[in-house]
């Protein structure tokens, strides 16, 4: 079996289904779009606007991280990426759905703003990219795509500051998780790979980072995944944003 990849470069649903497929042994290529230029190629190719987006050699089409999991575990069930127990395995998807629905917007609402404020942060993140992007250019491009993507994901400085503050309480939750054993365990579970990415994207923003400092989910952030190559400089967001 094998399958291709439609992500967009630090898309973090992106690297957890690539992971996913990592360790379920599954050839797999990579087919990146540029950001903003993937919402109508996305629709044409898969009825959805979205990526992570996946096509089969025998032509099945899948849009969506946790659609695409659920599915990779079907295929090939080991290495299992949900217990076998059945009150541990609704925790974890319980966990996967909240990481998927309520923390991985926040890697788009506080992120794009960032961008937008930051448009120079962009040249930070082109050494995670597969199209060769000369770090001025990507600079130069990032008002006019950061704009794009405020206005696709509706959030803006007020979205932005509004989930600054909800930030600290998510990761209290995600802690409490890991001190639970539903997260942070090895290998990493579906809920791992799904959390962790957002994590790692968040930590990207200099502003962010101190609400992290000697948590738990700080290590897990880390505990699967390679840091992303990217820095939103501290200061792109105003202090009285930041949760105190
Ligand atoms: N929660 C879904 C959605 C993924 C998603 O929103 N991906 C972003 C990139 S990180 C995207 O394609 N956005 C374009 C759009 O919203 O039109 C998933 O995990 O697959």
């Amino acid at each position: 079996m094998t399958a291709r990849l439609y992500v967009v470069n630090g898309s973090h649903p992106c690297a957890t289904v690539q992971r996913a497929l990592e360790m379920k042994g599954i050839d797999y290529k990579i087919f990146e779009w540029p950001p903003t230029v993937h919402v109508p190629a996305q629709w044409l190719l898969f009825r959805e606007r979205t990526v992570p987006a996946i096509k089969f050699d025998d032509g099945e089409k899948i849009s969506g991280s946790r659609k695409i999991v659920k599915r990779l575990e079907e295929l090939r069930p080991d290495p299992p990426l949900f217990p076998a127990d059945a009150d541990a395995r609704a925790k974890v998807e319980e966990a996967e759905r909240w990481g998927d629905l309520t923390l991985q917007p926040l890697g788009r609402t506080i992120l794009w703003p960032a961008f937008k404020r930051s448009p120079k942060a962009a040249a930070s993140f082109t050494p995670g990219s597969k199209i060769p992007t000369p770090g001025p250019m990507a600079n130069l491009s990032m008002p006019v795509i950061s704009r794009l993507e405020v206005k696709l994901n509706d959030t803006g400085d007020e979205v932005a500051r509004r989930d600054l503050q909800a930030l600290p309480g998510y990761l209290d939750k995600v802690d409490a998780w890991i001190a639970e054993g539903v997260l942070g365990g090895e290998p990493p579970n579906a809920a791992d790979l799904q959390i962790a990415t957002s994590l790692r994207l968040l930590m990207t923003l200099g502003d962010v980072r101190p609400m992290f400092e000697g948590r738990p989910a700080e290590r897990l952030a880390f505990q699967y995944f390679d840091p992303l190559p990217g820095e939103i400089p501290a200061g792109t967001f105003p202090a009285d944003w930041l949760p105190a």
